[in-house]
């Protein structure tokens, strides 16, 4: 393996910069630079020097000796100014000892093959650095901290001893008494299907706080978007005014609810404009809508659902969730309220008045399924949940296997694919293009 090194901190300048070094030519690169390193775990300071002695930094050099080191090989911190010039420098002076630089997410990638942390953990490494709200980076230290990976090496112990027992009947089946049947392993096989909903319905909330959702205002000029995009935003960000065609450019927001990160745009209004400006500003629009994971068709409750509303909603793409919002409310003095019609949802509220939003707010989280008061969630990605699919499908299917003909063969088949579907998720059975795929997500340094 070769000897890697990264600036460690964020692009740009701070108070502190760190290079980081990991692998078997750590401590001579450093030497090199800084001369006799200090006790291994214990700051010492040092002036870190070109090959020509010039001096190029002077700051802090820690030793991690290995095993005891995030990647568990050598690894050397240089602590120096945070000046890119400077921490480049320091990089370039160790490439030339015989370093290379480090792909993106390698150092984390060497902790997982070291087994100082296992797929989830180094996958919750990612997630923290990259959390937008407190819940966020309250779940993805629950994942790094083992959490996720303890609820799923339960369920595989689980899993493999009903699997031995399995394996154990079938080879005993000439006798008088039916194993399969005397230990009630349906009743398990049934047991374990309970364990791996509950780990899902934790990863779904986890894979919410993670990507959160994306929401776009969409209607008619003049119904309201930009109005109602403000108070979800808090403050004004969009221009509201009573001319039709006030908002051009896609306006987006970055807000949280109770956690759930939640991004909102609003957008021009959809008719049929001359003015070229407007139209660019519509065919941004329907960029946005196309990759919303839900729109709010806002219209005007005096109004009604018009001819052109009918339109618009006919013309936006079917397939993602739609909420009707009936704005202006306070206009005719009536209450907010959620209403379902015919399969429907209709929110009547008033960005005006502000009554309503609360509502919406709280619907909005509904209908992702998030519940901001869980608490012990873990951070969770969409692969982990697609395992935990897998597994659950084989471990279901083997059930019936066993129900329906008693067949314990099957049964066994299905609870080993269950737990190569598991082990996916610690990275107990992983191939390389699945962590090529994951490490290279990562920034480098990390
Ligand atoms: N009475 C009342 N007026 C509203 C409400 N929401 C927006 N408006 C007014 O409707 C006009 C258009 O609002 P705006 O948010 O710019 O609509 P947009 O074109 O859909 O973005 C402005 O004059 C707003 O003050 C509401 O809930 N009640
Ligand atoms: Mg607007």
């Amino acid at each position: 393996m070769d000897t890697i090194v990264a600036i460690a901190t964020a692009p740009g300048r701070g108070g502190v910069g760190i290079v980081r070094l990991s692998g078997k030519q750590s401590v001579a690169i450093a030497e090199n630079i800084c001369g006799t390193l200090g006790a291994p775990r214990f700051a010492k300071f040092s002036n870190f020097r070109d090959h020509d002695d010039e001096i190029i930094d002077s700051g802090v050099v820690l030793f991690f000796p290995n095993p005891a080191s995030f990647t568990g090989e050598d690894v050397i911190e240089l602590q120096g100014h945070g000046s890119p010039l400077v921490l480049d420098r320091l990089c370039q002076r160790a490439i030339s000892l015989g370093a290379r630089m480090a792909r993106p997410g390698e150092f984390s990638e060497r902790a997982f093959l070291n087994n100082k942390m296992d797929l989830a953990q180094a996958e919750a490494v990612a997630d923290l650095i990259d959390s937008s709200t407190e819940q966020a980076a309250r779940s993805a230290m629950r994942s790094l901290q083992g959490v996720f990976s303890d609820r799923v090496n339960d369920l595989l112990t689980k899993l493999t001893e009903l699997r031995m027992y399995v394996e154990a009947s079938i080879d005993f089946a000439d006798e008088e008494i039916d194993f399969l049947a005397e230990a009630a392993v349906d009743e398990q096989v049934k047991d374990l299907l309970k364990v791996v909903d509950g780990i899902t319905s934790s990863a779904q909330q986890g894979r919410l706080l993670r990507e959160g959702m994306s929401v776009v205002l969409a209607g008619q000029p003049n119904a309201g978007k930009s109005s109602i995009h403000n108070q979800l935003a808090g403050h004004d960000a969009a221009i509201v005014t009573e001319v039709a065609g006030t908002t051009r450019d896609v306006l987006r927001e970055q807000i949280h609810l109770g956690g759930l990160p939640l991004r909102i745009s609003d957008t021009a209004g959809l008719h049929d404009s001359t003015d070229l400006v407007e139209q660019e500003g519509i065919r941004r629009t329907q960029n946005e809508i196309a990759q919303a994971d839900h729109i709010l068709l806002v219209i005007d409750d005096n109004a009604g659902m018009t001819a052109k509303d009918e339109q618009i909603r006919a013309d936006l793409p079917q397939h993602i969730p739609l909420t009707i919002i009936r704005n202006k409310i306070d206009k005719q003095s009536k209450s907010a309220a959620l209403i379902e019609e015919q399969g429907e949802t209709i929110l009547l509220l008033s960005a005006k008045t502000g009554d309503g939003m609360a509502l919406l707010e709280k619907y909005l989280c509904d209908s992702v399924g998030y519940h901001p008061e869980d608490e012990g969630v873990f951070i969770a990605r969409r692969r982990h949940l697609d395992a935990l699919a897998r597994a659950r499908a084989s471990i279901d299917s083997g059930y019936h296997c066993l129900a329906g003909m008693g067949a314990g063969e099957l049964l066994a088949e299905e609870l080993r694919q269950a737990q190569l579907a598991l082990g996916e998720i610690t990275g107990t059975f992983t191939n390389e293009d699945l962590l090529d795929k994951i490490f290279s997500s990562f920034c480098i340094g990390k």
